[in-house]
């Protein structure tokens, strides 16, 4: 691609022809027809905006407060499989473009880089680890324990993948042979060649409310529970210990059509929102969108492919040019909408957009 690589969009261009097709196909994809993944983006366009004006916005924070502490700004990097299949540095690079931005980052099970590795590599990188629960439950008593004395702050608890969806674009182009994707650490007890699937199939299909409590009781860390759309299921998890939700469909990756985050999020909000923070991905590409989410009562918002667009692109530098981008943005239509902080964004904001949104 010529030129500067000025948006997300840039970059996801910029990304897909740096990337071996095989990489770029699992990262890029989605499950079924895929039309979940564009709705997700769709979604937020189709929300218009009712700016206020002459607020007097000269002064303006990006802070939040997410599970009680205080955040420099409401972005955080979802947690995402394989980073080595944008880049060989894999979380390592990512780690450093968190800790240059101050954005957390949710370490996945899935990861090449291990969870003390990460954390000894950069430990300036605020970040939470992102739990798969295995069927073997010792390996995930091990990564619950390890992340705890390895300064993660929350576990996240992925919630929407008792089986791993069908990806056709993974299919018709799989990652390339003896790609080394995970770790030892974090591949547990597996022998022998590392698939995606593979790992899939340990994943606990019978995981339930009443293991989300014990995970709760027994760890000393908060657990946000991640993939849900649905305000009986974000009750369920608060009753059940969760700090926070992450409204969440996987970024399009397991059931297609299931409802687009940015559509999930009011209800989700208006059950749990009083008690817990709302999180939610999934489709975020503009600074509008991070605003869009917080003013639907949302507290903070994970951005995910694009930054891995980032690393694939320039490493550490190109995912910190992703989220710098976005906070820009963020900043800009903050001051423009008229609003000095996230906690002044309401839904007063927002109005049914009569366009009608592109897919993506
Ligand atoms: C994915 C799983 C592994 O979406 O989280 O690829």
């Amino acid at each position: 691609m010529d030129g500067p690589l000025i948006s997300l969009a840039d970059y996801e261009l910029a990304a897909r022809g740096a990337l071996e097709p095989g990489a770029y196909a699992y990262l890029a994809g989605g499950a079924g027809d895929e039309v979940t993944l564009r709705d997700n983006a769709a979604a937020w366009r189709r929300l218009a905006l009712l700016p206020r004006m002459l607020v007097g916005v000269g002064e303006r924070k990006l802070e939040v407060t997410l599970l009680e502490r205080s955040r420099p700004h409401p972005l955080l990097i979802a947690p995402m499989a394989f980073h080595s299949l944008a880049h060989a540095g894999a979380e390592i690079e990512t780690a450093r473009a968190a800790a240059a931005t101050q954005t957390i980052l949710c370490v996945p099970t899935l990861g090449t880089t291990g969870q003390a590795a990460v954390a000894q590599a950069v430990p300036a990188a605020p970040r939470w680890f992102q739990l798969y629960v295995f069927s073997d439950r010792a390996v995930s008593r091990e990564l619950v324990a390890a992340a705890a004395e390895h300064g993660y702050e929350a576990l996240v608890l992925t919630a929407d993948v008792p089986v791993r969806s069908v990806r056709e674009r993974e299919l018709r182009t799989p990652v390339p042979e003896g790609a080394q994707l995970a770790s030892k650490v974090t591949v547990g007890k597996t022998a022998g060649a590392v698939t995606p699937a593979h790992f899939a199939a340990q994943v606990d299909p019978d995981l339930r409310w009443e293991d989300v409590e014990r995970l709760a009781a027994e760890s000393r860390l908060p657990v946000v529970v991640k993939g849900l759309l649905t305000p009986e299921d974000a009750r369920l998890a608060v009753d059940h210990g969760a700090r926070a939700v992450v409204v969440s469909n996987h970024g399009g990756r397991q059931l297609d059509t299931v409802i687009a985050s940015a559509d999930a999020l009011p209800a989700i909000v208006e059950e749990v929102g009083g008690q817990v923070d709302v999180l939610v991905d999934g489709g975020i590409r503009r600074g509008i969108d991070v605003l869009k989410a917080l003013a639907l009562g949302a507290t903070a918002v994970m951005v995910g492919r694009p930054v891995l667009w980032g690393l694939a692109v320039g490493g550490a530098a190109g995912a910190q040019r992703v989220l710098e981008i976005l906070l820009a943005e963020f900043d800009a239509a903050l001051a423009m909408v008229g609003a000095r902080r996230p906690s002044e964004l309401d839904s007063r904001l927002l109005a049914p957009a009569r366009w009608v949104a592109e897919s993506q």
